[in-house]
């Protein structure tokens, strides 16, 4: 009986978990991070700036994300100022597709020379994705422009083994809802709901294998 309590908890955990792994913002640092209220524009309930803001390349600088869906619409906004709300005005990568599990992490941003960002400039960035099917997620983190600033190394910034992008089939950002979705928006749904499906197997396994134990 102790066996079986500790097994079934130990499944129910992990498939929350997983279930709701979303996405994370690795690097920069997020502000913070509640996977129930990621759908929360502009920042995924996160509404404090954090105290301690990354410095951030002036160019070429990287993000990295942990994915928790097998595909996803993504795309990356700036906001320039110290505590700049939700005028996440400016798009700094546009939306585009990428598939796989885990590690994801994009290079070589560049920001537009109308941005007017030099040393010490602050700014918030937002990422987002469409990876839920009814809403944006959302993850911020808050940076210092740095002409200093390097780049975290490869144990940090890297792809996850089958990790790819595609350019979107859908025109826009990912905050569409799946009645205006179309294509690759549609696939990144299904998608999530074979992760999920796929998960509940696992638990269904674990179950099973308590059930067996006990015929045993
Ligand atoms: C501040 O952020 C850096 C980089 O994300 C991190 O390594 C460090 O632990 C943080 N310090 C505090 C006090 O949170
Ligand atoms: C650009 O930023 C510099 C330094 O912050 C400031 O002095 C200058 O007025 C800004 N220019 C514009 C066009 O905003
Ligand atoms: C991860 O893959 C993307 C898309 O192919 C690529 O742009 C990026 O540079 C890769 N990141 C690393 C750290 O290699
Ligand atoms: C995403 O959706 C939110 C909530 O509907 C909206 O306020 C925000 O402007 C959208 N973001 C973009 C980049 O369109
Ligand atoms: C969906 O895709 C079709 C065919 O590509 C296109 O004509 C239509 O405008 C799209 N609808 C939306 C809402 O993007
Ligand atoms: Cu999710």
């Amino acid at each position: 009986m102790r066996t079986a309590t500790l097994s079934t908890s130990t499944a129910l955990v992990a498939f929350a978990s997983l279930a709701n792994a979303h996405f994370n913002l690795d690097y920069p640092a997020a502000r913070g991070f509640d996977e129930d209220v990621l759908g929360t524009f502009p920042c995924g309930g996160q509404d404090t700036v954090s105290s301690n803001r990354t410095s951030w390349p002036l160019s070429g600088g990287s993000i990295a994300l942990t994915m928790g869906h097998i595909d996803a619409n993504v795309e990356v906004l700036i906001a320039v100022g110290s505590d700049p709300g939700s005028a996440f005005n400016t798009i700094i990568r546009p939306t585009f597709t990428e598939q796989g599990l885990g590690a994801f992490c994009m290079t070589g941003f560049t920001l537009p020379s109308s941005l007017n960002i030099s040393d010490g400039t602050e700014a918030t960035i937002q990422v987002v994705t469409n990876g839920d099917p009814d809403r944006g997620l959302y993850n911020c983190a808050d940076i210092t422009f740095s002409s200093t600033a390097t780049n975290p190394d490869s144990s940090v910034c890297k792809n996850a083994t089958g990790v790819t992008t595609t350019q979107a089939s859908v025109a826009g950002n990912p905050n569409v809802t799946s009645s205006e979705a179309n294509g690759t928006t549609n696939g990144a749904e299904s998608g999530a709901v074979g992760m999920r499906v796929g998960v509940e197997n696992l638990l269904l396994a674990a179950l099973t294998g308590v059930v067996l134990s006990f015929a045993l």
